[in-house]
């Protein structure tokens, strides 16, 4: 089918997938490009290459027999060389097609990847949404007319003049979330998402930015700290539609702070509530452990919530001060008891290798972890992603960080080697908190506990079992 626009998400890392790919999710932000094209009449497919689990000549192919003036294409940092590859196959394919590179790496360093990536002809810094029907008809225009593309003079556009110079500045960012179209779902293959017991998984956001600045963070630094919210009663009705249309039973909620606005958070819940989605989806959600209480988790359960995933961090107050988390360890203390109380299930996020961290920070941590006991549990290493305090941090100290963006896989590479505690250790100690999380006699005895109480089913059961082996295969195999 030929058509103007393709967008594509190639696969992720192998070695992420194992992990990270217990549930397979949509790419969602290019879902919403989509959508914003098509309301402008712009002929467009998206290639999730990740779900239709296609290698980078696969997916060449797939775009060069769609024939696009322009290929959009997004990453994150760890999988920007893949895209460059990517670029690279689909540029032999098609010499005259346009190819366009967005997401959070190229938000970071949209100079830097059109300079180091010369196969990009644009880079789009921050959200798409507004400026992407005039790359695409600029494109459009410069393959009919076999010419140089005048790219938009817009904020958050990125390209080259004929001398190699880099043009263009600023950021795109979309004032107001209740005038999107939403997510074109009927452009994915939505048969293939699903949760690790085989129910059909959508992602949602209903609010976009966070007002922390937690220093490891790319959040802020490309979604920034202002936050935009949907209107309750619309992101409720598009929860439906996935239910009616697609048959989604498991909605994750994307956005990095979801208790932030306690009215606007309950306000949804009654609207999930009256439009009877609360009966037929299940959902998760992302916060932070001083934004819940017992009154707020019970009104999230009665909704359909049935996680919450929380950003603990560290157990050491020094190390959450340094990494501006913002929280405490007693808030931590706090929000897993509040939602033991109510029996929500929790996913604990912790990061190890932070700045400055010693044995005593990690055993500190330990000691939290067994204290709260979630549900899950995620182990992950301080990053220094482009444009986070973090990044600033160790290159002033001058450490070593690592050579190429492959290697900037929070799950999977202790990216800074800190004279103070070697990576192997830091290895170890992450790995020796999933073995005791995952393998404990308590947490099987929890899933069966589940089990025996209607909570889930066998399939249920063999899911979780599988996620838990899978965490602490994947930290098996970081420790090489
Ligand atoms: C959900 C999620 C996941 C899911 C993805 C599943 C899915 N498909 O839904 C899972 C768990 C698999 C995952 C994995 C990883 N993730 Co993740 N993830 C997220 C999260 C929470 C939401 C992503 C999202 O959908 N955002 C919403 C949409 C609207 O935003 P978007 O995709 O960026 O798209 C917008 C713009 O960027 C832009 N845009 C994007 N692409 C393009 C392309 C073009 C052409 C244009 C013009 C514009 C454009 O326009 C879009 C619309 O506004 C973000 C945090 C966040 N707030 O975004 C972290 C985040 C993106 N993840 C991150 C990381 C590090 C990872 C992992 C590397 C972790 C790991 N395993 O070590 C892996 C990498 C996976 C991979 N791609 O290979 C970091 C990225 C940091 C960085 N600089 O790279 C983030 C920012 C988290 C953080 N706090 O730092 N992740
Ligand atoms: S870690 Fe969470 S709370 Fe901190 S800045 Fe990022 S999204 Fe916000």
């Amino acid at each position: 089918m030929a058509c103007t626009v393709m967008l594509v998400q190639p696969a992720y890392q192998r070695r992420v997938r194992a992990i990270a790919q217990t549930t397979v999710g949509p790419p969602l932000g290019l879902a919403w490009l989509a959508a914003v094209l098509r309301s402008q009449g712009v002929a467009i497919a998206v290639v999730d290459a990740n779900a239709l689990d296609l290698t980078l000549d696969q997916v060449a192919d797939r775009v060069a027999a769609g024939q696009p003036a322009l290929v959009g294409l997004t990453a994150v940092t760890p999988t920007i060389e893949a895209c460059a590859r990517l670029a690279g196959l689909v540029r032999a394919r098609l010499p005259r097609v346009r190819i366009a590179i967005g997401g959070v790496h190229a938000s970071a360093l949209p100079v830097e990847t059109l300079r180091n990536y010369p196969v990009f002809d644009v880079a789009v810094a921050g959200e798409g949404e507004p400026v992407i029907a005039a790359l695409a008809q600029g494109a459009a225009r410069a393959v009919a007319q076999d010419a140089v593309p005048t790219w938009p003079n817009l904020d958050g556009v990125y390209w080259r003049d004929p001398a190699g110079q880099v043009l263009g500045g600023g950021f795109s960012r979309v004032a107001d979330l209740r005038h999107q179209p939403r997510p074109a779902w009927d452009l994915l293959p939505m048969a293939r998402y699903h949760t690790p017991d085989g129910r059909r998984f959508a992602a949602v956001m209903a609010q976009r930015g966070c007002p922390a600045a937690c220093s490891y963070c790319a959040v802020p630094v490309f979604m920034g700290q202002q936050v935009r919210r949907r209107d309750p009663t619309e992101v409720a009705d598009e929860l439906a539609d996935l239910a009616d249309r697609f048959g989604v039973r498991q909605v994750g909620f994307l956005d990095d702070t979801f208790t932030m606005d306690r009215g606007w958070v309950l306000e949804l819940c009654a609207a999930l509530v009256t439009n009877e989605v609360a009966v037929r989806v299940r959902w998760s959600c992302l916060t932070r452990v001083n934004a819940i209480d017992v009154p707020l988790l019970r009104s999230l359960y009665g909704a359909g919530c049935r996680r919450v995933e929380l950003g603990v961090e560290s157990g050491s107050p020094a190390v959450l001060k340094r990494l501006r988390k913002g929280t405490t360890v007693d808030q931590a203390r706090a929000a897993f008891a509040a939602a033991r109380q109510v029996g929500m299930p929790t996913m604990a996020f912790v990061m190890v290798n932070a700045p400055g961290e010693t044995r005593d920070d990690l055993q500190a941590t330990e000691a939290l972890v067994r204290e709260l006991d979630p549900d899950w549990l995620q182990v992950s290493f301080a990053t220094p992603y482009p444009g986070t305090e973090l990044r600033a941090a160790w290159l002033a100290q001058g450490l070593r960080l690592p050579q190429g963006w492959d290697g900037y896989s929070f799950l999977r590479d202790v990216a800074v080697d800190q004279p103070q505690l070697p990576a192997w250790e830091v290895r170890r100690a992450a790995w020796r908190m999933q073995l005791r999380h995952y393998a404990r006699p308590a947490w099987l005895a929890r899933q069966i506990g589940a089990l025996l109480r209607g909570e889930g089913d066998a399939r249920a059961f063999a899911a979780a079992a599988t996620v838990g082996v899978r965490h602490l295969w994947a930290t098996a195999r970081a420790l090489g």
